[in-house]
């Protein structure tokens, strides 16, 4: 039997090229190079599965230009990047990572938002420059962590795990989702209260974003929200960017009407608002909120686990679509 035929979009760890290899034909992408939509819809031509990131977009114009195509499997959580409607309508089973970089990005999100809150990255670069003449009682303060309130907006599995570590800071958790949490979820994450987005702004002293990004979470964060927080207050971001509104948070930091903010994704990423970078307020990250060796590991061989189930017609264990699944 002639194996099936996969693109994998983006450079993988080569064990895992290696075990793809073991079930398909591969043509892999090493070099790491970017493709355009175009030069994707090309590379796809003539496969039956794709492994592909956040950098790939599987929309309707890709799903019609290659018919054969059965399979796409996301190597992350965050599947904004797929059209799932599309994919239902075509017959292209999707896939996602989600569970096994729960941790590890909530270990990322408490160091943005203590870099954050702590100034520490604003602190080394001073230090860096060699401005560290003297001590001073008032240099490079910042609000406390630990008696604070957390506010957490999307309290998924990884909202979750961020509000358990919170329970050593001696924090008041408040978070905000499109349902509540079941009580024995709320009591696990250290007691977290269910308020209106309105509410959490208001009264949390670090706000950190965890909330899938569609067109109904587009700019959950925008003037009128960051309005609302205190002057001493963080915000965090570790979920998309589009889900903050870039030149409103401009405005609010260049007008310190926030103090800071952690950010890990933006809205046009690689390319990120110049603005940014001429702020001190305002720690910035290239999307590694699920780099650990360990983490990207075990995702991009999640991702492998689903491409192998789906084209060998199992149900892939974190299937997104709908329609059976047939060989
Ligand atoms: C990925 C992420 O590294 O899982 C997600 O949703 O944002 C990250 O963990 C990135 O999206 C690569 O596809």
């Amino acid at each position: 039997m002639t194996k099936p035929h996969i693109l994998v979009a983006r450079a993988i760890f080569p064990e895992v090229l290696a075990r793809l290899a073991e079930h398909f034909e591969v043509e892999s992408n090493q070099e790491d190079e970017i493709y355009s939509q175009q030069q994707l819809t090309g590379r796809l031509q003539g496969k039956q599965g794709a492994l592909i990131t956040g950098s790939a977009r599987i929309n309707e114009q890709v799903l019609a230009a290659v018919p054969g195509l059965r399979m796409v499997a996301n190597m992350a959580v965050g599947y904004d990047n797929i059209d799932t409607a599309a994919c239902e309508r075509f017959q292209v089973l999707a896939s996602n990572t989600p569970d096994v970089l729960n941790e590890t990005t909530a270990d990322f999100g408490w160091a943005l938002m203590m870099a954050t809150a702590r100034r520490i990255t604003e602190a080394e670069h001073w230090l860096r420059a060699g401005k560290w003449t003297k001590w001073r009682y008032d240099s490079f303060i910042g609000p406390d962590l630990h008696g604070s309130t957390l506010g957490i907006i999307g309290m998924g599995r990884i909202g979750q795990a961020i509000a358990r570590r919170s329970t050593g800071f001696n924090m008041q958790v408040l978070y905000h989702n499109r349902s509540r949490l079941a009580p024995e979820l709320e009591q696990a994450a250290n007691q977290a209260q269910f308020v209106s987005k309105e509410q959490l702004l208001r009264e949390s002293d670090h706000v950190i974003l965890v909330l899938p990004y569609s067109a109904a979470t587009h700019h959950t964060i925008a003037g009128a929200e960051l309005a609302l927080m205190k002057p001493t207050a963080t915000l965090t971001n570790i979920a998309r960017g589009g889900i903050v509104d870039d030149q409103a948070l401009i405005h609010a930091l260049r007008n310190k009407t926030i103090a800071a903010a952690g950010l890990d994704v933006f809205e046009n990423e690689p390319a990120l608002h110049p603005d940014f970078l001429g702020l001190t307020n305002v720690v910035l990250t290239p999307h590694i909120a699920s780099a650990s060796e360990k983490t990207r590991l075990a995702m991009a061989n999640c991702a492998a686990d689903n491409l192998i189930a789906g084209l060998s017609g199992q149900r892939p264990p974190n299937l997104l679509t709908s329609f059976p699944v047939q060989l």
